[in-house]
């Protein structure tokens, strides 16, 4: 056991050591933050050492390895998550209570690498953790923004951002490795040379600029089993410094250009999610994690094998949807240009080692490259492209003869544009979708024309969560809960937390399960009076929605419900009614003006019923500012309702669902995602399901039938609560304020039809089931009984289970030993 080097006087001994190496200071003198520093570069010791052992353990063994290629990774906090996989978190919180420290206090003090934006960055995340707890070869690449995602204010309701520095104290878990830097081109023209040696044609890109990759690896701990996986982020520099050698050549202007290039290249996270805007900037982003990664990948290879024929043996690149996708065209050039392969050759190799998950079927989130942009920044590239394209191309006239809808439907240049999913599908030899309802959606419409022709290619692989941050560290009194009952096999075998559904009937067990529920909410309460100054209840019913900001997620629903109960209780204050604090937590795209409205519609008709002395704090609304890795693991152990409620067919699966499922929260909606699978493990007695299906939806989209009007004329409830919209209520008498929100659902400005999200044919079905969410809450054993099976029926949703199954379909790895 690794325990055995947290020996608490060594460990005791090293963080004082650390303290006075780095600050010349001993404890007594040193800042949180230092002893924080301190105690990361005691932890970061143990970890050097398996590090080494993998990697040596990979030479040795000569794995297959999976390249997980990823524009984003949403880490959250290193330090616990860390100590928790060395199995070694209780021994040094006890040894820091002995130096009179404080574990939690110290964790506080790192900022969240917060490299990603939502769903796909944390599952990123979550991969890396249970590729590193099965034992299997794998690199996360990615890059190294200065910036992540931006940190949320709220001033007088409204979002402000706030530039994240992530990096201004340094970050102790990461190890800079200058040796492994590789050049990547940029813009010029490609040549075409005659070798007179080889008596080739040679393609060389000419007049280019180009920028220096420079590796950083992370460590990525697996639990319990001295595996120390990397995630290998990438920083730019400039080739040269431009001061000096190139005002001698007389190039001052490119050396400039180039020093900017690599300032800006990596400058910042793009805080759009599902939502596309074609920027150069990010395409050059995309391009230059991908050219470093895949020449290192190959590298790599190369330093073991000498037959490059057969790099798709010990090499997988997964491409974590369409932003990756450059590394189709850049390892065929790599195999030709480089490695001196043909077209065929190098189409055989490329195709048998890329495969992609698609993560939305949002139309606005499709990537397309308009043809100017993208050959001018990548010619080389964009040849390689066109003549993918040329040969797919003739496949499809040949099966499909005179068919051109197909060739509009499936070609990978089309129309000035060049399509990035089209181009994943062709160039690899697996597409996914996230979840099961998902995969039948791209089958059946979004990519049902690669599906009949390509069937084969099509699986699905249901995301998943690890137990490891979600429970174990999130939430620690459930877990020593659980492991009492059930033992503590679950943290790596999340199934057998099925054992505890023995205890749904157990009166003595419900009782225990609610009250350590209850502690985990005056936990959350106490975060939410330090950050947001409101004062709530623990014993209401903690009624959560925590996701981006989109309105294909219906925030806007949520609070429109609000405003409807809030309207009812003014009208009757006696009314049954159970006191509900209503939390959200949302990250508006900067420039997503409608999001950033309902945020601040959030806001406002909180400021009016918090502060309503009338409603008796039956009703409180909060709106969690930042929310963020670190402060959703104690959003979810504090959630009785998990609000999952987008419009059915929009949410590709949704992983918060699995989280607070986990966490012994009941789900309150819509069969869309995984919801569907939720529902089906845990029973539809055990959640509240509502709503249109998707095949409604699309049904309705397909043939533009719905009528959001007539709801508005006569349904009552329905006309009253839009109109608050615009009655000034919640804005001080301002008409106007929300008028865009109220236009979004019945006169449209900026959207192809009224109401595209469906929130007032669901309006009602959803109050329905909110007032079953409140009619069981009142039957404390009723809820606690559903809530231990939530948790209980959670074992199909871990990550663990997800990467196994890209394993044995897709990826086919072997696993490594390191511990002897
Ligand atoms: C190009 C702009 C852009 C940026 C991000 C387009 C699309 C994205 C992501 C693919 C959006 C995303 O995070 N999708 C989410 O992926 C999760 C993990 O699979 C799913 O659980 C969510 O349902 C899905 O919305």
């Amino acid at each position: 056991m690794l325990n055995a080097e947290f020996n608490k006087e060594t460990f005791k001994n090293s963080v004082k050591e650390n303290v006075k190496m780095l600050y010349r200071k001993n404890l007594e003198e040193a800042s949180q933050q230092e002893i924080y520093q301190a105690v990361c570069y005691a932890v970061k010791d143990v970890i050097i050492d398996n590090w080494l052992k993998t990697q040596k353990a990979m030479d040795e063994q000569d794995p297959k390895i999976l390249y997980y290629m990823s524009m984003e990774f949403l880490m959250g906090r290193a330090l616990g998550n860390n100590l928790i996989n060395l199995t070694a978190y209780k021994q040094v919180q006890e040894a820091l209570d002995e130096m009179g420290l404080n574990l939690n206090l110290l964790e506080d003090q790192e900022r969240d690498p917060a490299l990603g934006n939502g769903g796909l960055g944390r599952l990123a995340a979550c991969f890396l953790d249970s590729l590193a707890t099965l034992g299997y070869p794998a690199y996360g690449c990615g890059i190294r923004y200065k910036y992540g995602m931006f940190k949320q204010q709220i001033r007088d309701g409204y979002q402000v951002e706030v530039p994240d520095n992530w990096l201004k104290h340094g970050y102790p878990f990461e190890l800079k490795r200058p040796e492994y830097a590789k050049e990547v081109k940029f813009g010029g023209y490609v040549a075409q040379e005659y070798d007179e040696t080889t008596g080739r044609v040679n393609f060389v890109q000419k007049d280019y600029q180009s920028v220096n990759a420079i590796p950083y690896d992370m460590p990525i701990v697996g639990y319990d089993n001295d595996v120390v996986n990397t995630l290998t982020i990438w920083d730019a520099e400039a080739i040269q410094d431009f001061s000096l050698d190139s005002f001698d050549k007389g190039d001052y202007h490119k050396a400039v250009e180039q020093e900017n290039l690599a300032k800006t290249i990596v400058e910042v996270l793009y805080p759009n999610d599902n939502h596309y805007e074609g920027k150069e900037l990010r395409l050059k982003q995309q391009y230059f994690f991908i050219s470093a990664s895949v020449q290192r990948a190959v590298a790599k290879y190369k330093k073991h094998h000498d037959d490059i024929i057969k790099l798709y043996e010990k090499v997988t690149f997964q491409l974590n949807d369409t932003h990756p996708t450059v590394a189709v065209p850049e390892l065929m050039r790599i195999l030709m240009d480089v490695e001196g392969l043909g077209w065929d050759e190098a189409w055989e190799i490329t195709t048998k080692t890329c495969a992609y998950t698609n993560h939305t079927i949002m139309a606005e989130a499709l990537e397309k490259w308009p043809v100017d942009l993208f050959s001018r920044l990548l010619p080389r590239i964009y040849q390689i492209v066109e003549e993918i394209n040329r040969r797919f191309l003739i496949q499809v006239r040949e099966q499909y003869p005179g068919d051109e809808e197909k060739v509009r439907q499936m070609a990978v240049i089309y129309d000035g544009q060049v399509h990035m999913a089209r181009l994943a599908i062709v160039g690899g030899y697996s597409v996914n979708g996230v979840a099961k309802l998902h995969t039948e959606i791209l089958k059946k419409q979004t990519l049902k024309d690669f599906y009949e022709m390509t069937p084969e290619k099509f699986n699905n692989k249901t995301n998943g969560i690890t137990q490891r941050r979600f429970l174990l560290h999130g939430n620690p009194l459930l877990a020593d809960w659980v492991t009492e009952y059930a033992g503590n096999g679950w943290i790596t075998d999340l199934p057998k937390i099925k054992k505890i559904a023995e205890l749904a009937d157990d009166t003595q067990a419900q009782k225990e399960f609610m009250e350590i529920k209850h502690k985990n909410k005056v936990r959350l309460a106490k975060y939410i009076k330090e950050h947001n100054g409101i004062d709530v209840d623990p014993n209401s019913i903690f009624d959560v929605q925590v996701k981006r900001l989109h309105e294909y997620k219906r925030q806007f629903m949520n609070i429109l419900h609000i405003m409807y109960l809030y309207d009812r209780l003014k009208k009757n204050p006696d009314m049954p009614f159970y006191p509900r604090t209503f939390i959200f937590g949302a990250k508006a795209s900067a420039g997503y003006e409608r999001a950033k409205a309902i945020i601040k519609l959030i806001n406002s008709v909180g400021d009016v019923v918090n502060n309503d002395p009338t409603i008796k704090g039956k009703i409180k609304v909060v709106f969690i500012e930042d929310y963020r890795v670190s402060n959703a693991e104690l959003i979810f152990a504090a959630a009785d309702v998990s609000e999952q409620i987008s419009t059915a067919s929009k949410e590709a699966s949704g992983t918060g669902n699995m989280k607070f499922m986990l966490n012994g929260a009941l789900t309150l909606g819509t069969m869309d995602g995984a919801n569907v699978e939720i529902v089906e493990e845990v029973g539809k007695e055990n959640a509240f399901i509502f709503g249109l299906s998707a095949d409604q939806v699309i049904e309705y989209e397909n043939n533009y039938t719905y009528d959001p009007m007539s709801y508005f004329i006569h349904d009552q409830d329905i006309h009253n609560v839009v109109m608050d919209l615009i009655s000034g209520r919640y804005s001080n008498g301002d008409t106007m304020m929300f008028r865009d929100l109220y236009d979004s659902l019945l006169t449209p400005k900026n959207a192809p039809r009224p109401d595209m999200y469906f929130t007032l044919a669901d309006f009602k079905s959803y109050a329905a089931a909110q007032e079953r969410v409140e009619d069981k809450y009142r039957n404390t054993s009723a809820w606690a009984r559903s809530a231990i099976l939530n948790t209980a029926h959670s074992g199909k949703f871990t990550s663990d289970r997800t990467i196994q199954q890209y394993v044995d379909d897709i990826w086919h790895l072997d696993k490594i030993t390191v511990r002897k």
